[in-house]
């Protein structure tokens, strides 16, 4: 039998914190989804509270961790999934906080990129004679919130493209019909993703052609809907459209580019709609690049985009989609068919855009794999 380490048991506690950071994915920008398990060595490794970030990113995981704990976490280890905050926000730093409970170790998996925190959540804990050991599934940590960390670093969001195709790459058929080329696994797997991001994007075509309502409909989970955003640069949104209509219940945001329609401009913004001005690039369409840092701004994290071809193929030359999901079914469609990635035009195989596989799943009869970018 291999003998058990303490390493091993810092690994397991902060598996086990990332978890619940995962759990609230998608609930928390502008703030980053962490996770806090507290654990009592000399309890025999007993877990004495549990947190996790609360919807809308405050309270943070740790006070929520320390609230259950209550005097339990006297002498606890505290494995958080993210640096501790340093800074006075709408409430205290948790580093001041788990300190006054009286954490004697604090084990970190990655530092907050965040500039008011950045390496000062640590320092603190450190100052006030707690043993602190960062890095632990630091690449794992990094992975989860890789959107926040984009939003601080580089000011957007991260792009993830979902598509649905055919073994031959085809979204829908000649005359546009598009469900359900994949089965049941796949749509309720898109439902999923969807309670998982930020807020949902589609280009003003797919939301023309399919009149969607982007909601997440999985039972129980339909408040855990996204924000959807249509890019449409001549607002040519219907107002009676499902996005429409429905935007005062789940926040529906309209990218345009100035000067447009003023009349249509008020019947949206009229059912609630936000409509957000980005300038446009050369082709008259908001500038993509412009789009990601609108995104960030209002403090987006990670954006899930569904299409159409014209808009992922667009995102895609820009080097602006950081990952793919990609649901495929076992049909034809033939080169009729609409496909998944429109405009790109390549000739030279070293200039197309290439990815890196991360997972591989069956669902049904279908295939859904992951990707990220090539490289990382
Ligand atoms: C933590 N635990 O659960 C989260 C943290 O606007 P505020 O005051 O909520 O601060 C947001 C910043 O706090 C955010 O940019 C990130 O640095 C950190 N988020 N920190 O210790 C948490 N969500
Ligand atoms: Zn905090």
């Amino acid at each position: 039998m291999t003998k058990r380490t303490s390493d091993d048991a810092d690994a397991e506690h902060m598996q086990a914190a990332l978890g619940l950071a995962g759990r609230v994915l998608g609930q928390v920008w502008p703030n980053p989804a962490v996770g806090c398990v507290l654990v009592r060595p000399d309890l025999g490794g007993r877990v004495v509270g549990r947190g996790w970030t609360q919807p809308g990113g405050r309270p943070h995981a740790e006070t929520e961790a320390l609230k259950r704990a209550g005097d339990f976490a006297r002498g606890a280890t505290a494995y958080i999934s993210l640096e501790p905050c340093d800074h006075h926000g709408r409430t205290p730093p948790c580093s001041e906080a788990l300190i006054a409970a009286g954490i004697r170790r604090c084990v970190a998996a990655v530092e907050d990129p965040d500039p008011r925190v950045s390496g000062k959540g640590l320092e603190r804990l450190r100052a006030a004679g707690i043993d602190v050991r960062a890095g632990v599934l630091e690449r794992e940590a990094a992975r989860l919130n890789a959107g926040f960390f984009l939003r601080v670093k580089e000011g957007r969001p991260l792009f993830t493209l979902k598509v649905a195709t055919t073994l031959d790459g085809r979204i829908a058929t000649r005359a546009g019909e598009s469900r359900w080329i994949t089965g049941e696994g796949a749509r309720l797997a898109a439902h999923r993703l969807r309670a998982e991001h930020d807020a949902v994007m589609i280009g003003i075509g797919t939301a023309l052609a399919d009149d969607p309502e982007l909601t997440c409909r999985l039972p129980g989970c339909e408040w855990r809907s996204p924000v959807r955003i249509v890019l449409d640069s001549r607002l040519r949104l219907p107002a009676a459209s499902k996005l429409a209509t429905t935007a005062r219940l789940v926040p529906t945001w309209v990218i345009t580019t100035e000067p447009a329609d003023e009349r249509a401009r008020g019947a949206l913004a009229a059912l609630g709609v936000e409509i957000i001005d980005v300038e446009a690039g050369k082709d008259g369409r908001p500038d993509l690049a412009r789009v990601a840092e609108a995104l960030g701004h209002r403090g987006l994290t990670r954006v899930l985009v569904e299409g159409g071809a014209a808009l992922a193929g667009a995102l895609v030359g820009r080097g602006l989609i950081d990952g793919l999901v990609w649901f495929r079914a076992p049909k034809l469609i033939g080169d009729g068919g609409v496909p998944a990635a429109a405009g790109l035009d390549i000739a030279d195989l070293a200039q197309a855009p290439a990815f890196m596989r991360t997972s591989v799943r069956e669902l049904g009869a279908d295939v859904v794999e992951t990707y990220g970018r090539s490289g990382n």
